[in-house]
């Protein structure tokens, strides 16, 4: 799906701003059909939960409704005109005066209808929106909306980060020609010191496709005239994390002399690879650093702003980093834009967060319920989880910065019909996508016995908090039990092993001689001890730390004002002393060599007792 852009052809009006706002409670049942009735606004994009100091409107499960006038310019006459939206979390329902547009589910991707007939240019309309925070065993991610005794929805789910909900990403209004680039895909290569980029245009009627690609000083290095092809660059300038060079590919479709339409994609040329136990970039060895992040400010909950995009990735790089996953739902596009500028690298994940009902039976000490069947997660959810994954790749797949499909986070792989489940999306995924390796990331209950489906994938992507959640008394303890732990990965499965999870919550502030928990020398402590492990793990290829900044949960106990707190920064982005621990590591680990290989830690017959005790606790 390409992303909608200004061209000599092409014409965008955005439409964020201060929108009419109403939750479903204060409005009639069809509250499109006139001006909402009320006066208070709500800015888009942003979340709408913290705006307003008010109760009701943050825990407000079920639709909101949010409303602005559109004004259709006159010279759109003769054009296709388009409504889109990047984001509405987690269902949008459209109308255009009181004509209904159309609707979409899944709340990070984007969605956009052809409202030509509905519009007349020169004139204004009104335009609509339901946004819905319903979660459901249908849903991606998945959740349970009830109605409590009081006749109010109450929204549970399967992930810790809060809840938020609304216009998350800009709203547009374009127009286009009707006959015009309707998609465009690229795959790179290399061919010794040259560059190749295969491309594929797809078009909505008939017309001369011409391409042109132009390097960074805007000289043409290769042209085709075909809608697919391969453009060769010798000597190419190669896409390499740190050092990031993008290529522009210019589409033009022409009639005769006449441009039709023209459409500009950025590329960056590289190789992805996983070989052995490397995961390779440009056929170098790559080694992960960097962080899980989340979508997540004071106020604007998971608006997307550019100011703290371009702010977060400069505290990132300031720490040494090289990458981030988008845990754990696609980010915003101009997201993956800036880090494609930036060089810096992406695991792209899905919003399959909480596919895993084990996991609530531990933290609620009810029996679990088996995560797969067809009354729990079964083919509905993997038909919308599949849906989704269609829609990642579609919005992703020419993003030079993402080198990874995470296609869910911390799934029930231990349980049985994990592998029924996951195997079809796996399929999908590199049916889809034949160029990216494929990942998950692994819960703490599954481990290298019980796990049913990593042999699917291609890296193995370990969460674990011993040391935090397990044995938070006894950091040696956890250590010999991180170890052990790992090397039954490496030793069953021989693929390469990165962390994409570890740390402790940390108070910034708190202080503490003896390295208490909670303190900041605990949090740098335990990613010292981490880091010990991973550096006698010669098949580690990557680190990513659990999390960039302290962010915003449902309120739980140990979840002091309702946050997470195992940021490096805290939410307010002010480094806690683990940023500095980190730094000192990132920004001089150069080609990592590990000092030693321990091919087995040595016996430890209390760390095999605990693991064994863990296993039967997880079934497995
Ligand atoms: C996890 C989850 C992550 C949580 C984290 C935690 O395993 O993947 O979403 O925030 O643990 O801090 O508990």
């Amino acid at each position: 799906m390409l992303k909608p852009q200004a061209s000599a052809t092409r014409e965008l009006l955005n439409l964020d701003g201060l929108w009419l706002f109403a939750t479903s409670d204060e409005v009639d049942d069809q509250p499109w059909q006139a001006r909402l009735a009320t006066h208070r606004q709500a800015p888009v994009p942003a979340s709408y939960n913290d705006l307003f100091n008010d109760r009701a409107i943050r825990d407000h499960v079920g639709d909101v409704w949010y409303q602005r006038e559109i004004h259709v310019p006159r010279g759109w006459a003769g054009e296709r005109i388009f409504v889109r939206f990047d984001a509405a979390t987690h269902h949008g329902a459209v109308y255009l005066d009181d004509v209904f547009v159309g609707e979409h589910a899944g709340g990070y991707l984007p969605f956009e209808f052809d409202v030509t007939d509905l519009v007349t240019p020169g004139s204004a309309h009104r335009l609509s929106v339901a946004v819905n925070n319903e979660l459901t065993r249908t849903t991606i991610p998945p959740g349970k909306t009830e109605t409590g005794p009081n006749g109010k929805k109450v929204c549970t789910y399967l992930h810790d980060f809060y809840n938020y909900a609304g216009l998350h990403r800009s709203v547009w209004l374009y127009a286009v020609p009707a006959t015009r680039v309707a998609d465009v895909s690229v795959i790179t290569d290399r061919d010794g010191a040259a560059g190749l980029v295969n491309y594929l245009v797809e078009t909505t009627g008939a017309a001369e496709v011409c391409v042109r690609l132009t390097d960074e000083d805007g000289q043409v290095v290769a042209t085709g005239s075909s809608k697919s092809g391969t453009l060769r660059v010798e000597s190419v300038n190669l896409w390499q994390p740190g050092a990031a060079y993008l290529y522009e590919l210019t589409v033009e479709l022409c009639d005769g002399d006449e441009l039709v339409d023209t459409y500009r994609l950025n590329v960056g040329v590289r190789t992805v690879e996983v070989r052995g136990n490397e995961f390779l970039i440009n056929g170098e060895p790559f080694y992960f650093t960097g962080y899980g992040m989340h979508e997540d400010h004071d106020v604007r909950g998971k608006g997307h702003d550019m100011a703290h995009l371009v702010n977060d990735m400069a505290l990132l790089k300031w720490t040494g980093a090289n990458s981030f996953r988008t845990a754990h739902y696609p980010y915003a596009q101009e997201v993956l834009e800036y880090a494609d500028r930036h060089g810096i690298v992406v695991i792209d994940e899905t919003a399959a967060v909480g596919v895993n009902l084990g996991v609530q039976g531990g933290l609620t000490g009810i029996g679990p319920e088996p995560t797969f069947t067809e009354e729990t997660f079964g083919t509905e959810t993997r038909q919308a989880h599949e849906q989704h994954i269609r829609e990642l790749i579609a919005r992703d797949k020419n993003h030079p910065c993402v080198v990874m499909w995470s296609i869910a986070n911390e799934p029930a792989s231990n349980e049985e019909g994990a592998r029924e489940y996951f195997e079809p999306l796996v399929n999908l995924a590199r049916e889809l996508d034949p160029t990216r390796p494929l990942t998950y990331t692994v819960v703490m209950m599954a481990n290298h016995e019980n796990d049913k489906m990593a042999d699917l994938f291609d890296v193995l992507s370990i969460n674990r908090y011993w040391g935090w959640y397990v044995f938070i008394d006894d950091l040696p303890l956890a250590e010999a039990v991180l170890e052990r732990d790992l090397r039954g990965w490496v030793e069953r499965f021989g693929k390469p092993i990165m962390m994409t999870e570890y740390g402790a919550d940390t108070l910034a502030g708190l202080h503490s001689a003896d390295g208490t928990p909670w303190s900041e020398e605990f949090q740098s402590d335990i990613y010292e001890m981490y880091h010990r492990v991973f550096d006698r793990t010669p098949e580690f290829i990557g680190e990513q730390v659990w999390n960039f900044a302290d962010f915003r949960t449902v309120p739980a106990i140990h979840r002091i004002g309702a946050g997470n707190k195992k940021g490096i920064f805290t939410r307010d982005r002010r480094p806690k002393m683990a940023a500095h621990t980190l730094r000192q590591r990132w920004t001089s680990i150069g080609d990592r060599k590990p000092t030693e290989s321990t091919p087995s830690p040595p016996p430890n017959p209390a760390v095999d007792h605990i693991l064994a005790a863990m296993r039967k606790h997880a079934g497995g």
